[in-house]
């Protein structure tokens, strides 16, 4: 789990390089401070449980195990990326890894991940489907609307909602009179949790939890990581309704740093063993790098091709 913290940290601050560079169209939304909500998750299910992921998705994709030389590909809108460069930051999808996609619509995932998990159920499989949401996208139409299906057909889903203190500008408190996301769980008679989403130990043994139980007919489930996006928004943001007093604050509880210290203290790892795992990220992330700018750019030729379904 460590090394896959690393990898998305690693590709993040590459990925940070070519934004400044000017090498990312469009636009890129940062996860760096909320991998532990990511590599928790995806390591308490198994290889075949799909996920749903978000706008700020790169994380989940990582942690999926998505080949990081094509996601960077895809990034700088090389032929070789995973949507062969049209795509971008925002659109990747998977099918060898049970990813299911990113999404730039607020929230549009949810209907697609309450879609595959009633496919686990009428195939009757014991599958279970993640869909990571925003908090901001639990006041939209479209949560309510799916939670509550999804809470009628007892399906197995878990909203896992990465509670990172902000939609764009507005804190949280300024978009729900309830403290806690989770709460919402009473509205429509599931089972809800809020946990410490920057301690990968507590999002693993929950999401573990959480999805037995889904895989036993008791979903869905709504679980709120509490967490915290050390950049911005998204690739412009001044960052003017925050204080740096409080990103400061917020790094004393880096899930990386974190997690690292308790497996050095607990004897499972040393220094110079978390040191390797870390030195392999970098050299993973370089060779992604390399392999991406390396790559053509799609032929222009090829401008209207995979567009549309046939
Ligand atoms: C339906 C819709 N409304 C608004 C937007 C613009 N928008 C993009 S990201 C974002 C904030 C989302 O906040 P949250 O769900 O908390 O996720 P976070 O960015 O904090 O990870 C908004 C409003 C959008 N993309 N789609």
């Amino acid at each position: 789990m460590l090394k896959r913290m690393f990898d998305i940290r690693y590709f993040e601050m590459e990925v940070e390089q070519y934004i400044l560079k000017g090498q990312i169209y469009g636009t890129c939304h940062l996860y760096i401070g909320e991998e532990a909500n990511a590599v928790g998750a995806m390591n308490a299910i198994r290889k075949n449980d799909w996920i749903v992921s978000h706008h700020r998705g790169h994380g989940h994709c990582i942690a999926k195990e998505a080949d990081l030389k094509l996601m960077m590909a895809e990034l700088i809108g090389k032929g070789n990326g995973y949507c062969k460069g049209k795509g971008g930051s925002m659109h990747i999808a998977d099918m060898d890894t049970y990813n299911l996609g990113a999404n730039g619509i607020v929230g549009g995932g949810m209907g697609v991940a309450a879609g595959a998990a009633l496919t686990n159920k009428l195939q009757k499989n014991d599958g279970v489907v993640i869909c990571f949401i925003g908090d901001g996208s639990t006041s939209n139409g479209i949560f309510h609307e799916t939670i509550n299906l999804a809470a009628v057909w007892d399906l197995p889903l878990i909203f896992y909602c990465e509670n990172n203190q902000y939609g764009m500008s507005t804190p949280i408190a300024k978009s729900t009179r309830l403290k806690r996301i989770s709460d919402k769980k009473a509205a429509y008679g599931v089972t809800g949790v809020t946990i410490d989403g920057n301690n990968i130990v507590d999002v693993y043994n929950t999401v573990y939890h959480f999805a037995e139980l889904c895989r036993e007919g008791k979903g869905p489930v709504l679980i709120e990581g509490l967490t915290y996006r050390l950049r911005g928004h998204s690739k412009h943001d001044s960052q003017i309704y925050r204080t740096k007093e409080e990103v400061e604050q917020w790094k004393e509880y880096d899930p990386i740093v974190r997690y690292r210290e308790y497996l050095i203290e607990s004897g499972i790892i040393s220094e110079e063993e978390a040191k390797k795992v870390e030195d392999k990220a970098i050299a993973d992330i370089k060779a992604a790098a390399a392999f991406a700018e390396a790559s053509p750019y799609p032929d222009l030729s090829e401008v209207e091709t995979d567009v549309y379904a046939d």
